[in-house]
């Protein structure tokens, strides 16, 4: 099996995280801009990171649909929680970590000089590693400024940018409390949350040389990024009776705060675009802009279909046992996702995502 991505790329990391957790063999390949156009862009419709080509043949597409692909194909030792409310819980983080810290991820890599030169010289190292770094880094600025384009869709602007830092440092901040106490997020053992964080947190913020100083008073934090980084064998369990720690409620309200209300709007978004395209066999990228508010700072985003279809792993989760996360949720500020009626589904089909 081959894993394609890039160190930068904090989605690869996430899942070459996981696979090294699980002890799953895998070849871990850095692919050249030439190789993504051709091999990756052939197989799966677009210059994406991460993919993967596993030994039958046949091509996964994103970090969540391969970690559960490999699930089902590699059972025992699972990273599944056994109980509902912590699946929930794993689910919820992952949605955090994949839809809603790319903003930080981006902000400080892109918009902090030293990050911004350093990953520019790491692009050109990796897409065209026979080339002298300045004509790669030439090159590649397209790649670059695609990148940093994604700043002002994501509502990264000079309104937003002082909450982005505060609610980040609070996450990284809140996160070195609990990692006193726990291995992991939800005990001695990681789960899709973990991962899922790991990535925008290492292969971002840590990774990246002008940010790396947000760590430095987070030891904790340091040190499961460690575990995460060169995982010792699964040994550890989750925190009995299906405890979700109350040192993780901080992240569940700022996710719930924050992020649900924008998953709300675009779940509204596409429920009154359905109503004028009801034949739609998918959906469109995007549906206009929305207000939100990041760190209490209130600006407009991108409604990006593509959350809605991630917020489904959660939502699945919860009908999967409501009764079992009710309580926990109104602790954290969830009632509304608890109440939530989402729109029609979106699946995964020939790496596109269709209305189910
Ligand atoms: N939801 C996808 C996200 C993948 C993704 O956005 N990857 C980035 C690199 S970390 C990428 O390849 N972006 C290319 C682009 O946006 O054109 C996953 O979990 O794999």
């Amino acid at each position: 099996m081959k894993l394609y991505g890039w160190p930068v790329s904090p989605y690869t990391q996430k899942v070459k995280s996981y696979l090294l957790t699980r002890r799953i063999p895998f070849e871990d390949v850095v692919p050249t801009g030439a190789m993504l156009r051709r091999t990756i862009q052939g197989a799966v419709g677009r210059v994406i990171m991460p993919t993967v080509q596993h030994d039958g043949g046949g091509w996964l597409q994103d970090s969540s649909v391969i970690i559960d692909w490999m699930e089902a194909h590699h059972p025992g030792d699972s990273i599944s929680p056994p109980g509902p409310r912590q699946r929930l819980a794993a689910l919820l983080v992952e949605l955090y970590a994949d839809e809603w810290l790319p903003m930080a991820a981006l902000h400080y890599r892109w918009n902090i000089e030293e990050n911004a030169a350093f990953v520019r010289a790491e692009f050109a190292r990796y897409a065209l590693p026979w080339l002298p770094g300045m004509l790669g880094r030439r090159l590649i600025e397209p790649m670059a400024g695609k990148m940093s384009g994604y700043l002002p869709l994501l509502g990264v602007t000079p309104e937003t940018i002082p909450g982005l830092e505060a609610s980040t440092e609070a996450l990284i901040a809140g996160l070195d409390v609990h990692l006193r106490e726990h291995d992991f997020l939800l005990g001695g053992r990681p789960c899709i949350g973990d991962f899922a964080l790991y990535g925008p947190l290492w292969a971002h913020l840590f990774r990246d040389p002008g940010s790396r100083w947000l760590l430095d008073d987070a030891p904790s934090v340091r040190a499961w990024m460690e575990r995460l980084t060169t995982p010792a064998p699964l040994s550890g369990s989750f925190r009995a009776d299906d405890v979700v720690p109350e040192s993780l409620d901080f992240l569940f309200r700022d996710l719930f705060a924050e992020q649900w209300p924008y998953i709300a709007s675009i779940h509204r978004a596409i429920t009154s675009w359905l109503v004028d395209h009801p034949a739609a066999e998918r959906l469109p990228r995007s549906l206009g802009t929305t207000d939100f508010t990041l760190g209490g700072r209130v600006g407009q985003r991108k409604l990006i279909t593509a959350a809605a279809w991630m917020a489904q792993r959660p939502l699945d989760a919860l009908a999967a046992d409501r009764t079992a996360s009710t309580a926990w949720l109104e602790r954290v500020g969830g009632a509304e996702f608890l109440h939530t009626t989402a729109p029609a589904r979106q699946i995964q089909r020939d790496f596109r995502l269709v209305l189910a």
